[in-house]
């Protein structure tokens, strides 16, 4: 017998899941629409992820198995619905991946109702997080994920070894899982996504060379190797894209987030930057191009940050981040930006390619040093006045 409590927490989850998304008309920047409503929080897992619906084994409807936060999401846009691939992760710390779809990319996200079950290869394995999806010209969709391990090498309980994992899907359904990819010049590797087209008639991968888990050590920023064999991936060379730059965002690290979209002025990247605080690490997202034949070579850098965690962003479970790693582009010219906010939920925001180039291209670099910065600053506000007179 169903427990009747079930009904009433499935009526207050589908008030949720038919909630129309609002654009916040308090925040202006002319790049990007912030939402009301974040589209993926943990209130929308499906009930029957976390309960046992049953009066005799559950008699007083507790939590069995239940859900901390939904985070980090691929993305991507597929016979007209939009398909995100989040990180959903439980009570226990486990993370997973599960696939929400929406008729409109901003609200109405629904969760299938089965997890991706990932095919096994490593058993060592005891986490996965952070799927990048990408549709490649050789037919199949990719998911590069971070598959995390104990490292077992030293004494440290919490010591943890980064590495990427591959799969590939044609339906988000049935998955088949690749090794791992191996990158010979650097020790643990996360935040890696595959490009879409062959480069040098190679698969194309833009890295983050980590010596260890955490601090990326030598790892100089976003890197950029080639493979021929997707099925047996392994990196000899990381040239670097886009690099970490002292007292910028990037200072800290930095790490590739969505799929790079292509546009007529070149290849449009929105990744994150981390800088080390006294009240920790503080994530930001930010944006670069890279050149339509070379997808390795910086084209156009805007200074400073695109999407800062703001208000209520700011707060949860590891507090002061927003994270990338899925981003929408349509045929009509609209891109969905899905972010995460302090590892605890989902958000979306929206711009179009033309507002999305005119800032890549047209917002200044960061030149480097706050004098600097003034004259810049000061040369927009003595036009500005001119015009205004
Ligand atoms: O907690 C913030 C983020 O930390 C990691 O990102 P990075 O590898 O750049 O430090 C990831 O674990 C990411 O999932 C998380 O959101």
């Amino acid at each position: 017998m169903i427990h009747e409590k079930y009904f009433e927490l499935v009526k207050k989850q589908e008030a949720l899941l038919a909630r129309k998304n609002e654009v916040d008309t308090e925040f202006y920047n002319g790049i990007y629409e912030r939402y009301k409503y974040p589209v993926l929080t943990r209130e929308h897992a499906p009930i029957i992820w976390q309960y046992d619906l049953n009066k005799e084994t559950n008699p007083y409807f507790e939590e069995r198995l239940g859900i901390n936060a939904v985070m980090n999401s691929g993305a991507i846009y597929l016979d007209g619905k939009y398909y995100l691939v989040a990180r959903v992760e439980g009570n226990d710390r486990k993370s997973f991946f599960a696939v929400a779809e929406s008729d409109n990319g901003v609200d109405n996200f629904r969760f299938w109702d089965y997890p991706i079950v990932l095919p096994d290869l490593y058993p060592e394995e005891t986490n996965v997080y952070d799927m990048r999806l990408t549709k490649h010209e050789d037919g199949y969709i990719y998911g590069v994920f971070c598959s995390e391990s104990k490292d077992t090498s030293v004494k440290d309980l919490s010591a943890a070894v980064a590495a990427a994992g591959i799969v590939r899907t044609k339906d988000l359904k049935t998955w088949e899982r690749l090794p791992n990819l191996v990158t010979l010049r650097s020790p643990q590797q996360r935040n890696v996504v595959l490009h879409p087209e062959f480069v040098d008639g190679k698969y194309a991968f833009y890295t983050r060379p980590m010596d260890d888990f955490i601090e990326t050590g030598s790892g100089g920023g976003i890197g950029f190797g080639l493979c021929e064999d997707i099925t047996h991936a392994v990196l000899d060379e990381e040239k670097m894209t886009s690099i970490r730059k002292y007292h910028t965002i990037t200072e800290s690290k930095n790490g590739a987030g969505a799929t790079p979209i292509k546009t007529e002025k070149g290849w449009i990247h929105i990744a994150h930057g981390v800088r080390n605080t006294a009240a920790g690490l503080r994530y930001v997202i930010y944006a670069f191009a890279t050149d339509l034949k070379d997808p390795s070579k910086v084209i156009a850098e805007p200074g400073g940050l695109l999407i800062g965690p703001r208000a209520g962003e700011r707060v949860g479970d590891v507090s002061n981040v927003v994270f990338t790693n899925g981003a929408i582009a349509t045929e009509d010219g609209k891109v969905y930006i899905y972010y995460a906010s302090s590892d605890t939920r989902l958000h979306v925001a929206t711009t179009t390619m033309e507002r999305l180039l005119d800032y890549v291209f047209n917002t200044p670099k960061d030149p480097g040093r706050s004098n600097l910065c003034v004259a810049l600053r000061n040369d927009m506000i003595a036009k500005n006045l001119e015009l205004l007179q």
